[in-house]
């Protein structure tokens, strides 16, 4: 049995739930093959975002770390390839800071690279019927703060873990007031999840198939 730490962030930016959080209560009580599911909530808070992480790691020493969280207005499920040592916030996290062009973590490296098998899962996932590709940004906020703090936490973990972050669109009702803006039914997106969940585990080497873009 593989454990797995699956993590979703409270709502954030004046919305009234977090379809990350609504996938990982929904996750909670799910059978996977092969896999002990724990999740965790995150606040979008900076640094407490960082720290709630890393008490849930040491705690269950899973491994395998999945984080997710909302990505407003995108149309697919995407895989995050890199998360980047600076924090640029646009808006406020849920405590108010809006730290602008100051690294995730002092003296850290310039970015880490997800280690999940992030072309199999779009592979997976668009067999399955499921809109999904790879992304090269987790932007410069909450989402891209934690990814860079896991990350960071594994490369110095004397245990492999393999981690990653997943963006996902927002859901229908949470578009109802934002006309032109892509969403994603809550079922497909569970479905997707467990699917990544799936392919993490089985997959230790991702496939050598294109999933980049031109610019
Ligand atoms: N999305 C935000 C932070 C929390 C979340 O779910 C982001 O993409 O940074």
């Amino acid at each position: 049995m593989k454990k797995v730490l699956l993590t979703g962030f409270e709502p954030f930016g004046g919305e009234k739930i977090n379809p990350a959080l609504e996938i990982i209560k929904e996750l909670a009580a799910a059978k996977i093959e092969g896999v002990v599911l724990h999740t965790a909530q995150i606040p979008v808070v900076c640094k407490k975002s960082i720290i709630a992480l890393e008490e849930k790691i040491d705690a269950l020493s899973p491994d395998i770390v999945i984080c997710v969280g909302q990505a407003g207005g995108r149309s697919e499920i995407t895989i995050e390839r890199v998360a980047i040592n600076v924090d640029d916030y646009r808006i406020a996290d849920n405590e108010g800071n809006k730290p602008i062009d100051v690294p995730v973590i002092e003296k850290a490296p310039a970015a880490y690279f997800s280690t999940l098998p992030l072309k199999s899962i779009v592979k997976g996932l668009r067999k399955a019927a499921i809109p999904a590709s790879v992304s090269n940004t987790a932007g410069t906020f909450v989402c891209n703060h934690l990814f860079f703090g896991l990350m960071h936490k594994l490369s110095a973990s004397p245990k492999k873990v393999r981690g990653g972050f997943i963006h996902i669109p927002f859901l229908p009702e949470q578009v109802i007031d934002k006309p032109n803006t892509a969403s994603m039914s809550l079922s497909m997106m569970i479905k997707a999840i467990k699917i990544a969940i799936e392919i993490s585990i089985e997959r230790k080497e991702d496939l050598q198939i294109a999933g980049g873009t031109i610019c």
